[in-house]
């Protein structure tokens, strides 16, 4: 799968795939990332890539021309890669939208900084519009690298198993059951006896639990769609009961 990430500040993603489960995907050739530098693109001498808005107002905002010469180039390549452009207007990122994103093989990812971009590059040039949270970051790039970091982490071969992956494919549904490792008593802080039995029956009924008394107590609403066995829903009327 391949990434383009448009920005004015490409250094920002020089860390953050040089390490552990990206960066070993990126060494397989499973996922590639590429940035270009939207300036690049600007046909007048100053390299401008930015102006005051129509109608007045405070901030600048990205010129058309610059962005629509980048994408084209991407687009020269491979026709079927797909535009998104992160900002806090568009669709709310979740684990279903960033399934279909993993579908693709092909991402032009547009970072927007200052108030955004001029409209028309969203509708002659962006396919989807996606927002990783209802809060306001200085640019799209951190949205960008949260993108390419979930969706990548869905590409078959990246994550070491394959099977942590489907595990969480719980996720958007239940949150997960707590998690303990050695030493099994640390400062009178116990490890559940039922870890500890080899009992395997018994520990996926254990952790079924505390994921159904999680989800309940910390993000009922994800209840609602979460898909839930007989045992589930007589499991989940004890703890709603129990109140604990
Ligand atoms: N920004 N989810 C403003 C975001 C954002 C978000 C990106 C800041 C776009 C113009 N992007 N620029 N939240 O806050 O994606």
């Amino acid at each position: 799968m391949r990434f383009d990430i448009l920005t004015l500040f490409p250094e920002m993603f020089s860390s953050p795939f040089q390490e552990s489960i990206l960066a070993k995907a990126i060494e397989k050739g499973l996922i590639e990332v590429r940035t270009i530098n939207i300036r690049d693109f600007a046909l007048d001498k100053h390299q401008v890539v930015d102006d005051a808005p129509y109608g007045g107002g405070q901030g600048m905002v990205m010129k058309v021309e610059p962005i629509a010469r980048a994408i084209e180039q991407v687009k020269m390549e491979n026709p079927s890669a797909w535009t998104v452009y992160l900002t806090p207007e568009g669709k709310p990122l979740n684990q279903e939208i960033i399934k279909e994103l993993s579908s693709r093989s092909h991402l032009i990812l547009l970072c927007g900084r200052y108030e955004g971009v001029d409209e028309r590059v969203r509708q002659l040039f962006v396919d989807e519009e996606i927002s990783i949270g209802d809060y306001v970051l200085t640019g799209g790039e951190l949205a960008a690298m949260v993108l390419i970091d979930t969706v990548s982490r869905l590409v078959p071969g990246v994550l070491g198993s394959d099977k942590s992956a489907e595990e969480d494919s719980f996720f958007g549904s239940l949150l997960e059951y707590p998690q303990y490792t050695r030493p099994a008593s640390f400062r009178n802080h116990e490890v559940p006896e039922v870890l500890l039995s080899g009992n395997h029956q018994a520990i996926s009924l254990w952790r079924r639990e505390e994921s159904l008394r999680r989800t309940w107590l910390r993000r009922p609403e994800l209840l609602n769609k979460a898909s839930l066995s007989e045992e589930d829903k007589k499991i989940l009327e004890e703890i709603i009961q129990n109140k604990s």
